[in-house]
């Protein structure tokens, strides 16, 4: 997991050694550590900033060794988880009943997966969780859905097809209410995520429902473009946080530092499989662990 980011950070801290005395082998082992970054999947403004506070460290004398290199490394980038700030979900759903979650992504990221993994998580907890497809725009969507509620034996509100979302979503809440289902989780229609008819839709069911959370599905393996749906989301419907799918397969490494560094919202799951208990809470520290070089 994460070998290529682990690899590109480690490559810049080894050859550091010559970099405190040399002005000129600084500047240029940080041009192309910040390349590196980018091709990692690390935003280029996250890459930007990242090679700035490194610069003025070794420059002010704040870093004279590798061993500080990392430290310093380690702490800019826990700055930026802790800026984006964190969602005691746990926590969250014991004061709300019902809690609603509305989970939006772009096609194929592993969102209907996703929304019946956190279904099962909160199961596991003893919830009583409601699975509800508001996409009614694809047939194949609700068959999705039904499909995982007949495996898990979690219940599904299934719209009809061509039903407006909203009010699909809007009855899902009822049913939950009625039937004493505390956490709804609600599936979104995928496409384009430039699509503005999406975009409308998507403004409307929050309108309506009005989420407790409103999380975006990313798919690690997208990289950069992972960063750009986040953006686009955030500015289009606001986001609370992120869950970021296949982790499992991921070797670049960079997405959770992008979306946390551009939107400023936390990551609360990460998917780590194809089975319903593969997805994990999301650990700075730990990603943090994978990624960083040891210092020594
Ligand atoms: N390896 C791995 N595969 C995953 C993960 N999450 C989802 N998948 C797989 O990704 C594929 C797509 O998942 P879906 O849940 O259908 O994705 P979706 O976003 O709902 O797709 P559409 O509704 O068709 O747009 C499936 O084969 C999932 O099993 C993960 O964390 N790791
Ligand atoms: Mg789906």
């Amino acid at each position: 997991m994460f070998s290529k980011l682990r690899d590109a950070f480690k490559k810049f801290v080894d050859t550091t050694s010559s970099l405190f005395t040399s002005k000129e082998k600084l500047r240029e082992s940080v041009e192309e550590f910040k390349l590196e970054l980018v091709s990692r999947d690390v935003a280029f403004e996250a890459a930007e900033d990242i090679a700035k506070k490194l610069v003025e460290m070794i420059e002010e004398k704040t870093i004279r060794d590798k061993k500080q290199l990392v430290k310093a490394l380690r702490e800019i980038l826990l700055n930026y988880f802790n800026e984006a700030g964190s969602v005691n979900i746990d926590e969250l759903v014991k004061n709300k009943k019902p809690f609603i979650i509305m989970f939006m992504g772009v096609n194929g990221v592993g969102k209907t997966t996703t929304i019946a993994k956190v279904a099962v998580y909160f199961r596991d907890k003893g919830h009583r969780p409601l699975m509800v497809a508001a996409d009614t725009f694809r047939a194949a969507a609700q068959e999705q859905l039904k499909k995982h509620s007949e495996r898990t034996q979690i219940p599904v509100f299934m719209g009809k097809y061509g039903a407006d979302p909203a009010s699909v979503a809007y009855d899902s809440i009822q049913y939950a209410y009625s039937r004493g289902l505390d956490i709804v989780l609600v599936d979104t229609a995928g496409r384009m995520h430039t699509d503005v008819d999406l975009v409308n839709e998507l403004r409307k069911v929050a309108r309506v429902i009005k989420p407790d959370l409103k999380l975006l599905v990313v798919d690690a393996l997208t990289g950069n473009d992972a960063i750009d749906q986040a953006k686009f989301f955030h500015e289009a419907v606001g986001l609370d946080g992120f869950i970021v799918t296949k982790f499992d397969a991921y070797e670049e490494g960079g997405v959770p530092i992008s979306l946390i560094y551009v939107v400023k919202k936390p990551i609360l799951f990460i998917g780590t499989g194809q089975d319903y208990r593969d997805l994990k809470p999301f650990n700075p520290l730990e990603y943090l662990d994978k990624v960083l070089p040891i210092e020594n």
